[in-house]
């Protein structure tokens, strides 16, 4: 076990039905603490820097188009085995699969609009909290 960080987001469906406190409250309560945080509305150019690993996906305009059609919160996690234990915490990309309990079995409502963002290694979480947060905004 070590001390990780990782990145989150809070997305439109969420930041829409206002419930973007219920999921900070998941987040806690699997031991995560929110060490930087920022609402923001991306322009398609930043939602298309933050998703280029998917830009030959079929799925990808829409993508595009849904993240940056409202606000959304953009939040630095740390704690133990943070990138593994949000992922958990956040359930597989599909309401439909997640398991009972996480976050896009209970709010989110497709796999689309699936409430929330988090990096999938400790090697993209560095890459994407450097791409979203300036250094001086983090404070751990
Ligand atoms: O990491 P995760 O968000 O669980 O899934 P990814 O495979 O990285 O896909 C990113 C994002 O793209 C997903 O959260 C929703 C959307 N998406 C989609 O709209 N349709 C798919 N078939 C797969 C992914
Ligand atoms: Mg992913």
């Amino acid at each position: 076990m070590a001390t990780e960080r990782t990145l989150s987001i809070i997305k439109p469906d969420a930041t829409e039905r206002n419930i973007t406190g219920k999921i900070i409250s998941k987040l806690e309560d699997a031991g995560l603490r929110v060490i930087a945080q920022k609402r923001v509305w991306w322009k398609k150019k930043d939602a298309k820097d933050f998703y280029e690993v998917h830009k030959d996906r079929p799925f990808f305009k829409d993508l595009v188009s849904y993240m940056t059609s409202g606000p959304i919160v953009i939040q630095v996690l740390e704690g133990e085995d943070a990138v593994a234990t949000n992922r958990k915490v956040m359930g597989a990309t599909s309401p439909v699969d997640a398991e009972e309990g996480t976050i896009r079995k209970e709010f989110g409502v497709n796999i689309e609009r699936n409430s929330v963002h988090g990096s999938d290694s400790v090697e993209n979480a560095k890459k994407e909290i450097d791409m979203c947060f300036a250094k001086k905004e983090i404070v751990g």
